[in-house]
């Protein structure tokens, strides 16, 4: 199948799975067809032969305010699908690419092809930019007129369907992890470059927005180092980030805590890690969770949103409420103190990240994309 793909190319969720996404497919002999405005940070263009990028490139016109993405991704869109003979187009996230998706589908219709749309909601699109009034409409209009809608939890489809009038059937195909990929990479793993033997290090990775409470996540670890020798690494980057550093330097914890920055080491950072923490307000997945997870790195998480569909309490870690540091900090010392219950929470979160491999989850895109093709009608 020829398969067109839009996303966001930046370090978010959404833009890995379909980066991840789009690999894979390529891996089964689909020809895939990236569509943004840069290159996706996970995809080696050149590494793989069924894979082309085409960029989307807005023009700087001074009379504009904003410049209009969504014209010049439609306009791509309706170019790459001719040229390309695109048999689907899939839109992750559905700000502003289901709109201008539809904008491309209309466009082509007037030439006489169909293109089916299949549309898929990963969180913050639904959660908190999409239901704001000023968006609402139009992102219900796209995601109704959507041909096949997925969302990434059972959870985000009952936001979804609560927030907004829809009509479609939302079908949940979650977030997924090449466990393969992970097993090769990690060996070996030079922890020693981080921390002494006797130090834990605990690791949270997120774009540092107000909803992944980073402040949690250092009070969190305030709470631990007194009882366990620990580092805490901060991967990321966003805008609680400068504060989060003036507290650790007020503190004095600049040599415990290491802000990281964006990276593109994360299977060796999760390698490293013997605790994942993710505090989220909201979270419509928890991806870095999963990936933590397939290290085999226990996770310390909120309850927020679909975090419970992948964080298995008691198992692969645990969830308590948003908030609740003191919680998180004791569900941390209890494994961190006791090594044969750590070990025994590593190799659970290994088998939970199972549940999510590319090999169960990849196979229900596909099939969405055939029935998505065999229901256009020429
Ligand atoms: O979490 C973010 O702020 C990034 C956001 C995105 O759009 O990339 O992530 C969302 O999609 C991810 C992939 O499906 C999910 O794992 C995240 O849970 C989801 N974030 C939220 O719902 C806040």
């Amino acid at each position: 199948m020829n398969i067109a793909i839009v996303c966001y190319p930046t370090f978010g969720g959404s833009g890995v799975v379909a980066t991840e996404l789009g690999i894979e497919l390529s891996k089964r002999g689909h020809n895939i067809h990236f569509i943004t405005y840069r290159q996706p940070v996970r995809l080696e263009t050149l590494q793989h032969s069924h894979i082309h990028f085409h960029e989307v490139n807005v023009p700087d016109y001074p009379l504009f305010k904003y410049q209009p993405y969504e014209l010049a991704l439609s306009s791509r869109l309706l170019n790459v699908i001719k040229s390309f003979e695109i048999d689907v187009l899939h839109v992750h996230y559905a700000i502003p690419h289901a709109y201008a998706a539809y904008m491309a589908k209309k466009m082509l219709n007037d030439e006489g092809i169909d293109i089916p749309i299949v549309t898929t909601l990963h969180g913050t699109d639904i959660t908190l930019v999409g239901s704001h009034p000023f968006y609402k409409p139009a992102v219900t209009f796209s995601i109704n007129h959507s041909d096949r809608v997925t969302a990434v939890s059972e959870s985000l489809k009952e936001d979804t369907l609560r927030l907004f009038d829809i009509k479609k059937k939302i079908e949940v195909i979650p977030n997924f992890i090449d466990t393969t990929r992970i097993n090769f990479k990690q060996k070996p793993c030079k922890r020693s470059l981080l921390a002494s033997k006797e130090e834990k290090i605990l690791t949270h990775i997120s774009n540092f927005r107000p909803l992944k409470r980073i402040m949690d996540v250092i009070s969190i670890f305030e709470l631990v180092s007194p009882f366990v020798k620990s580092k805490l690494m901060m991967v990321g980057e966003g805008p609680e980030k400068a504060a989060a550093f003036e507290y650790v330097e007020s503190k004095g914890l600049i040599d415990q805590v290491l802000f990281l920055g964006n990276s593109d080491e994360i299977d060796k950072i999760l390698c490293y890690s013997d605790i994942f923490l993710l505090p989220s307000e909201k979270e419509s997945f928890g991806l870095s969770a999963l990936e933590a997870m397939a290290h085999g790195v226990p996770v310390i998480s909120s309850n927020a949103g679909g975090i419970s569909e992948v964080n298995k309490d008691g198992y692969s870690g645990f969830l308590s409420p948003i908030g609740d540091v003191d919680q998180m900090a004791k569900n941390v010392l209890s494994l961190l103190l006791d090594e044969k219950k750590h070990n025994l929470f590593k190799l659970q979160a290994k088998e939970q990240a199972k549940l999510f491999s590319t090999e169960k989850v990849v196979v229900k895109y596909e099939s969405i994309y055939s029935e998505a093709v065999s229901s256009i009608r020429y």
